[in-house]
């Protein structure tokens, strides 16, 4: 049977807010068909603008309703196909995992600029600027933080939770670029190594034919 829920994504291996809004999906167990645009070629610029109303992925389509943005996409499928559960029942640790997703969302550009993320990357030698260098800091901080809050040992709020998915891409990131990071993050890294969803993505991005020049990064 068709799915009503379609998920329109982005190229998975640089794609990281569409990683995000997939990550939620497959934790909720919702099973949404997918349709890929390569980004950066004329198929994305003559048929974004009838799928989404910011011309970005990713967007939920639920029947003829829209959801576009990340962490809108998270919220509603939370809401409506996980009971709640892809938040922490806890409201301290909710309002810390709110807090951790906005700054996500909203920050860390040089981050996001400097080590873009590629799926295809392990290792790669860049040069680091301070600002990429604060970035990671309070990256690791941030981690840090919630697990001690939690325990140290799994997800950053106990179970898997939107905050997970959010930082996800920082993960690949981490992997893609050869970075001096403390023992609790390169423990964060491989729990999302490890993680079935995320490899399910991994091997897709590793088979796709696109490659976006400036995306590439490092050596
Ligand atoms: N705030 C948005 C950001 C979406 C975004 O920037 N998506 C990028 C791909 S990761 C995009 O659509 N790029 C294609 C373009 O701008 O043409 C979200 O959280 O979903």
């Amino acid at each position: 049977m068709a799915s009503d829920l379609r998920l329109i994504c982005g190229n998975r291996n640089y794609s990281s807010w569409s990683l995000r809004a997939w990550l939620c999906l497959q934790k909720a167990a919702c099973e949404a068909d997918e349709l890929v645009l390569p980004m950066d070629t004329p198929e994305f610029t003559q048929r974004i603008g009838e799928l989404s109303p910011t011309r970005r992925v990713p967007v939920l389509w639920i029947g003829e309703e829209w959801v576009w943005d990340s962490l809108a996409i998270a919220e509603t499928v939370n809401e409506r196909f996980a009971q709640g559960r892809l938040w922490p029942r806890a409201p301290e640790l909710r309002a810390l995992g709110r807090s951790m997703a906005a700054e996500m969302h909203s920050g860390f550009p040089a981050l996001r600029e400097a080590l873009p993320m590629n799926c295809r990357a392990k290792d790669r030698a860049v040069l680091i600027d301070d600002a990429t260098r604060g970035d990671i800091a309070r990256v690791c901080s941030l981690w840090e933080q919630a697990l001690e809050r939690t325990g140290g040992d799994s997800w950053l709020l106990g179970d898997w939770s939107i905050v997970d998915a959010m930082f996800a891409p920082v993960a690949i990131r981490f992997r893609g670029y050869a970075l001096d990071l403390p023992t609790s993050a390169r423990r964060y890294v491989q729990l999302w190594l490890d993680d079935p969803d995320l490899q399910r993505w991994l091997k897709l991005a590793e088979a796709e034919p696109w490659r976006i020049e400036h995306e590439e990064v490092g050596s």
